[in-house]
């Protein structure tokens, strides 16, 4: 948009005028930054409901992403980014004398979501209104995000996340769109005056769904969505007989939108859980339908004007909710609606971790939904009457949806979409030829690839601002909106003072993050160092335990030798335990204990040193990213579906030492092998290890020396207090069979470090790496993503045309 620093300033008074009636000089930083808020609402308005308008205007097919989670992180600076005001506005407050870099503090992260899923989705709906596809978010305003940490003597300690507390400057409650949500009761099916099966209720339990709407900005365009949150309320009642078992009920039923859960790639089966999932799927496709009966089209053609897109299969219920509402509410006979159905779903996997696949109890579902438990019923039985005919029992046994008392939430979401995706491209291949073989002989034409993306707005031109300028004055900014353009910068790979200019860059960041690592941790770290970085959750198939483990090899090498000839390393962690996970959480007070044992040795003053990060989340990522020179992506291949801090540390500069797992192997094919550390098993070698059986840990640790002395330190109280946790760690790698081959791909991994170690040192030739990578990443832009969903899966239009 246009503004000036003056009409900026004049608009900035005016508002905090008019909502504090305060002068700048009074105001503080809240005040300013709700007033800055309020303003960007204002500045975005137009734009939002001529978006608005025009979708219905040109009746657009429209696309829902539903999704359990949107990891936002903070939005001022980026709304400011997409409307092309932020110099402006930095500017125009620097001559208030307020700090926009302060200022944004003020903003809470809202950490709705857990990882690498959640942030996906908000990268995704950025990306979207910059492509300029009609498409939108409906997911769920949590009271509470994922819990904030704490170490309290290594150990992880959980506090709620507030984060509402003061306000949510950029949503909307939208009384008048609420919708009512059914729960429990009884169902019965009565025929009506015309001859027509009409199900009827009684007792049920009637939730009203709030929506809250925040605009979502295009950048560089008008373009302006809808991120549509639901908060869950009691139906406004006159008749309270018993105040005290209405208050009961109210928050019982506030409850449901209370907190997100915190597991990643696992669930846990809790009613409360399958009350959230049909909550927002409910109160999402009802507003849907309602928008829809606007433009005066039969249901029949429903499918030509919207796509529901199933996030993982969190939102499964998606199918038989549709149904239901076109079978129940639009009187359309099965056959029609189950096609109308198909053609609107479409569905995304995540993950092959078997302890994430969603099951519930039929009878947990038949008692809470009645309606929809007959409806999945209906479609397990279609399903598997057509497929007998097709194909042998046992393969219709092992895909259909109700089966040994449990609704597999998957399969559910696989019969019920057009389209099934993999979220890289050896994850798809693991689907069609593993994990899901028995579905892709059914219905191959389902199945398709759509490897995961970034914004590189807010990952690269919010968070690296000195990258980006060294960026825009080699090669314009022609990538901002076309990544690939990024490319460009090859042409500087022999360029001396570009690569020069580069290691500036990046040691000025990691200067930034030094000092606030001693701001915060008050933990001095040497800036020389190598900045060595793993974050994302604690699990055990992404194995920090492998990089732990090498560090502990490191630490003897210093003792035993101090003059050893070893680059100096800062290693940095950030990661969340889910709260019941208990090997994670061991994992978690191990790193910290290593921590404590190496941060304080006067001996390995600036040459080793480990940050753990307390409460990791999106505004962190920011911090960090920028500072990384190796990007530590080690999962055990064929586990990680694809990852994203892969791609995020690689558009910045960072060196990914990593497995051949997820997309990894796309990062390896952009850059070259010369450009990318790439060590241990492949997941071939992972899966004939699994057939033969022929893998056991306990020989590593008795034939190999220096693992057999690392292993020992976990046990022989070398690492003061984590004697407990040790002791289980050891365990579970030497004597439970170590699940996720550490101690297989532990030489490899420690040899490629070494490489590292010498690589570093020649500043040009790790710059030339950089920036081949910074060059190579823009494919991974979360804008071709959703581009190729846009046109591959929704047909729906977009801006640009997909690669
Ligand atoms: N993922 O974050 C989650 N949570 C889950 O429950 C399952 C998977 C992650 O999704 C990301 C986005 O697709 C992937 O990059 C990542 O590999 C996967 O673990």
């Amino acid at each position: 948009m246009d503004l000036s620093k003056r009409k900026f300033k004049e608009d900035f008074k005016k508002m905090l005028t008019e909502v504090y009636s305060m002068d700048i000089s009074e105001s503080e930083s809240t005040e300013q930054f709700f007033t800055l808020g309020n303003l960007l609402r204002s500045y975005s308005s137009k734009n939002w409901s001529r978006t608005n308008q025009q979708y219905i205007e040109k009746q657009k097919k429209q696309a829902y992403y539903f999704s359990m989670e949107f990891l936002l992180g903070r939005m001022l600076k980026s709304n400011l980014l997409n409307l092309g005001i932020l110099d402006t506005v930095r500017n125009g407050l620097q001559d208030f004398g307020i700090d926009l870099e302060q200022l944004i503090t003020i903003e809470p992260d809202p950490g709705l979501g857990n990882g690498g899923l959640g942030r996906l989705a908000a990268c995704f709906i950025d990306s979207m209104a910059t492509s300029e596809i009609p498409a939108h978010g409906n997911g769920i305003r949590f009271k509470y995000g994922l819990f904030k940490q704490k170490f309290v003597n290594g150990y992880q300690v959980e506090l709620p996340e507030n984060w509402l507390q003061n306000g949510n400057v950029w949503e909307t409650r939208k009384m008048h769109a609420a919708v009512t949500v059914r729960f429990y009761g009884k169902v019965w099916l009565e025929q009506n005056a015309a001859g027509v099966l009409e199900p009827h209720y009684s007792d049920t339990q009637d939730v009203l769904a709030v929506p809250y709407d925040s605009a979502v900005i295009g950048y560089d365009n008008s373009t302006v969505n809808t991120l549509r949150l639901w908060s869950a309320e009691i139906p406004p009642k006159d008749d309270i007989t018993d105040y005290w078992s209405y208050i009961h009920q109210r928050n019982q039923i506030e409850s449901i939108s209370e907190v997100l859960y915190p597991d990643d790639s696992n669930y846990e089966g809790r009613l409360l859980r399958l009350k959230q999932e049909y909550f927002f799927v409910s109160a999402g496709i009802q507003s849907i339908l309602r928008h829809y009966k606007k433009m005066h089209l039969h249901m029949n053609h429903l499918a030509e004007k919207v796509a529901i897109h199933i996030n993982d299969t969190h939102p499964a219920l998606c199918v038989p909710e549709l149904m239901r509402l076109l079978l129940d509410e639009e009187h359309m006979d099965w056959d029609h609606a189950w096609n109308v159905t198909v053609n609107v779903m479409s569905y995304t996997n995540h993950t092959i971790m078997s302890e994430a696949l969603e099951k519930w109890p039929i009878d947990m579902i038949r008692s809470l939904l009645p309606r929809i438990d007959q409806i999945i019923c209906e479609i397990d039985r279609r399903f598997t009457m057509k497929m007998s005919t097709l194909f042998e029992s046992a393969l219709v046994e092992r895909t259909r949806i109700v089966e040994g008392g449990n609704v597999k939430m998957a399969h559910l979401a696989i019969i019920g979409s057009h389209s099934v995706n993999g979220v890289a491209q050896l994850h798809t291949t693991i689907l069609k030829e593993k994990v899901l073989h028995d579905f892709f002989l059914i219905y191959p034409s389902k199945f398709n690839n759509k490897t995961n993306g970034i914004a590189q707005r807010r990952w690269l031109m919010l968070a690296n601002e000195p990258l980006r300028d060294l960026i825009q004055r080699k090669i314009g900014n022609e990538w901002e909106t076309t990544p690939t353009e990024l490319n460009m910068l090859k042409a500087f790979r022999d360029d001396k003072d570009t690569l020069h200019e580069l290691a500036q860059i990046k040691q000025l960041n990691k200067e930034r993050f030094a000092e606030y690592i001693k701001q915060t941790m008050n933990l001095e770290i040497n800036t020389d160092a190598i900045f060595d970085v793993q974050i994302k959750r604690l699990h055990a198939y992404k194995r920090q335990l492998l990089n732990l483990l090498h560090i502990l090899s490191l630490y003897f090498k210093i003792k035993d030798d101090p003059q050893a000839d070893i680059q100096p390393r800062v290693f940095i962690f950030g990661a969340k335990a889910a709260p019941s996970y208990t090997y994670a959480k061991q994992i978690i007070k191990l790193i910290n204990s290593v921590a404590d044992l190496i941060n304080q040795d006067r001996e390995l003053e600036n040459k080793l040193k480990i940050v753990f990060v307390e409460n990791y989340g999106v505004s962190l990522a920011e911090k960090i990213i920028p500072a990384a020179d190796v990007s530590e992506q080690i999962s055990l291949a064929s586990k990680e579906a694809s990852g994203t801090s892969n791609m995020k540390l690689m558009l910045n500069g960072a060196i990914t030492l990593a497995t051949l797992d997820g997309a990894n192997v796309e990062i390896r094919d952009r850059v070259g092998d010369q450009n990318i550390m790439i060590f241990g098993l492949r997941e071939n070698e992972v899966y004939q290890y699994y057939r033969d059986g022929s893998y056991h840990s306990r020989n590593y640790y008795e034939r190999n020396p220096v693992l057999h002395r690392i292993l020992d330190a976990l046990i022989d109280g070398t690492i003061p207090g984590a004697e407990a946790e040790g002791h289980s760690i050891f365990d579970s790698l030497v004597q439970y069979g170590d699940e996720y081959f550490v101690l297989r791909d532990f030489d490899s991994y420690a040899a490629v470090q070494e490489r590292i170690d010498h690589l570093y040192r020649d500043t040009l030739k790790w710059q030339r790496m950089a920036l081949i990578n910074i060059a190579g990443a823009g494919i991974f832009s979360s804008d071709y993503t959703v581009q190729q969903y846009a046109s591959q899966i929704w047909d729906v239009s977009s801006k640009v045309h997909p690669l």
